[in-house]
């Protein structure tokens, strides 16, 4: 495993810590949540009892193969907490998500979380936001035009591809990874994205995240807001 990777496995590993008996908590979805989602489902062997609510269909799947419950907004009005992955974090907290294209449930799940919990390797660490491209999520309908419109914003919008096929988010849209450059008013950015027709959310996570747990691979750090 390389250090990458241990540091993924430990930032998810310390994440489950938060995680109390009764809790109702939010999923979220990339490889370092895999590691949080293991590990809950050994302490759910142990007897812990808690409920998920998964951001992403193979988040979902995770939780069936290691034996967390889940549970829907049904059922749910409000989540005790959310531990998700980012691409990017800065200074602030603010984030950019969505480089697995699960960025839209991955919102609904933070904005329904008393608390957000932010689980990253210590490369997702930026001074700015921005070397990322920001993920946005868009109607099918017309996606050429909404890129268009985008563009005018100041970035360049290429048509997420998967296996050279148009990619697919769960919930049926397509996403535009669009580089801005540097983002340094990302709560600007994303209301000017976010008015535009055609786009469902952007992958700008602002003023959301409580507590960031990052790894370099040996060592784990806790940084609060
Ligand atoms: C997810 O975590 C996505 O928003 C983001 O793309 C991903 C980070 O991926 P990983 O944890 O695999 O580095 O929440």
């Amino acid at each position: 495993m390389n250090d990458m990777d241990k540091a993924k496995k430990l930032a998810g590993e310390e994440a489950v810590h938060y995680v109390k008996n009764e809790m109702k908590v939010g999923l979220g979805s990339g490889s370092t949540v895999y590691w949080m989602i293991r590990k809950l489902g050994e302490l759910v062997q142990q007897g812990l009892d808690i409920e998920g609510i998964p951001s992403s269909n193979q988040t979902a799947q995770w939780a069936k193969d290691f034996g967390v419950p889940l549970t829907d907004f049904s059922k749910v009005a409000q989540l005790d907490i959310t531990i998700d992955g980012a691409d990017e974090v800065d200074r602030d907290f603010h984030l950019i998500k969505g480089g697995g294209g699960a960025l839209f449930r991955e919102k609904v799940i933070a904005m329904a979380a008393k608390e957000l919990i932010i689980i990253v390797d210590k490369s997702k660490l930026v001074p700015h936001l921005g070397s990322y491209p920001l993920p946005v999520e868009v109607l099918p309908f017309g996606w050429e035009v909404t890129a268009k419109n985008i563009a005018l914003l100041g970035a360049q919008p290429i048509i997420r591809k998967k296996d050279e096929q148009i990619f697919v988010s769960d919930n049926g849209n397509y996403i535009l990874d669009c580089s801005f450059g540097e983002i340094n008013d990302p709560k600007k950015l994303h209301k000017q994205l976010i008015q535009l027709v055609g786009v469902v959310e952007t992958g700008l996570f602002v003023n959301m995240a409580n507590t960031v747990i990052v790894s370099n691979g040996s060592e784990v750090e806790v940084i609060t807001s």
